[in-house]
């Protein structure tokens, strides 16, 4: 996996570089309530890693008035017919909005409201998404290549993560002959 955020590649405050970097991968098996297929789920590996993400904290968590920014790797595969995804989640604070912007790959950034409407958008390279507040969202990797993209948001936002948890988005992003369609539950 090729990194952009590795220190001296990239940084311009040279004061930063290095610092505040956080590195993590979501694996099946922290992902057990997120996919629809349970059976399929089971028969995979549970330490398949299917994404990763890091991110670049210059402040402190919950403080306002800063910016973070993450990149995500999500790498190809499925769970059944189900494309491996983010958790997905609100923000904490609900109204607060990000930028995604595709660096590579293909997939579908799926969205949505609290009153639980859930479409979605095409990610390829270049792509740029602004997601508004009180939006939930997740990204799906509908291609066979590592999908990356690029995100900013506000320092004091925070992650909900427990509302999707517990009731998911109310369409799921399934492969049909080849091509990804957004279906109801
Ligand atoms: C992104 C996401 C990242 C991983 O940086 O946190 O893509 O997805 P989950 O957080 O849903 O696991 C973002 O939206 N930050 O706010
Ligand atoms: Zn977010």
């Amino acid at each position: 996996m090729s990194s952009i955020l590795e220190p001296g590649i990239t940084f311009i405050n040279k004061e930063l570089k290095g610092k505040n970097i956080d590195r993590i991968d979501r694996r099946l098996k922290n992902l057990k309530d997120i996919f629809f297929d349970k059976t399929a789920l089971e028969k995979m590996d549970p330490e398949t890693v299917v994404y990763e993400v890091e991110s670049y904290f210059p402040v402190e968590h919950d403080i306002e008035g800063g910016l973070f920014y993450g990149i995500t790797y999500i790498h190809p595969g499925t769970v059944g017919n189900e494309y491996f995804m983010t958790k997905g989640h609100f923000h904490k604070i609900r109204n607060r909005g990000e930028f995604y912007c595709t660096l590579q790959g293909e997939g579908m950034l799926i969205l949505m409201d609290e009153n639980r409407n859930t479409w979605a958008e095409k990610m390829y390279p270049g792509s740029i998404h602004y997601i508004k507040g009180n939006t939930a969202h997740r990204t799906a990797n509908t291609g066979n290549t590592i999908l990356s993209f690029s995100a900013f948001w506000p320092s004091d936002a925070g992650h909900d993560y427990a509302t999707i948890s517990e009731q998911g988005f109310s369409k799921i992003l399934v492969q049909r002959q080849g091509k990804p369609e957004l279906i109801s539950r």
